[in-house]
């Protein structure tokens, strides 16, 4: 055995000094991609952040009267009937001739906007005359009559009462034949 040839030495030094760069340089590049499938990642997730806190702000601003309703408990069966000065929310209801139905009836207005302090709900025709004091919720059990057909409903005591549209909303009373014969086509 004898000493390699210093040549050959210093070609396989500079082979292995190759080979180290070599990797080096692919180390590196696989970084880069790594990095870079990271940041496309990361660039999705606060995109879909962005979406979702839009719509969450969206929701909260369209449906906050609905969260923040004074909740009596109000359970299936039961009409969530708002008063503001918009009107009546919602602007319909529909009812059946004859049954029994109770309102979840509530307000967040204060007495100094509303007419001795109340909203109120006004048909002369269906036998309702009720009110609704300032920043409060009532429940109002009412026997829809035997009279199916559209009835106006509306508030006296706030934004002009009775003169102004906006204080206007609509009952709808259903014949209770109609619905025994959609009950029964139903099974
Ligand atoms: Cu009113």
């Amino acid at each position: 055995m004898t000493d390699q040839d210093p040549v050959t030495r210093r070609d396989r030094r500079a082979a292995e000094r190759d080979a180290a760069h070599a990797a080096e340089r692919r180390q590196y590049r696989t970084a880069e991609r790594a990095r870079a499938s990271r940041n496309a990642w990361l660039r999705k997730i606060a995109f879909g952040g962005i979406v979702v806190a839009v719509l969450a702000v969206g929701g909260a601003l369209a449906f906050g009267d609905f969260f923040n309703r004074p909740t009596d408990g109000a359970t299936a069966g039961v009409i969530d009937v708002q008063s503001s000065m918009a009107g009546f929310t919602p602007g319909e209801i529909r009812v059946r001739a004859g049954e029994t139905v109770t309102l979840s009836w509530w307000t967040k207005d204060a007495a100094v906007h509303l007419k001795d302090g109340v909203h109120t709900m006004v048909s002369p025709d269906l036998g309702l005359n009720e009110q609704l004091p300032a920043e409060s919720t009532k429940r109002v059990t009412w026997t829809v009559p035997n009279k199916p057909g559209t009835y106006d409903v509306w508030c006296e005591t706030c934004c002009g009462g009775k003169d102004a549209p906006q204080m206007h909303g609509t009952i709808v009373v259903e014949p209770a034949s109609a619905a025994i014969v959609t009950g029964q086509a139903l099974g």
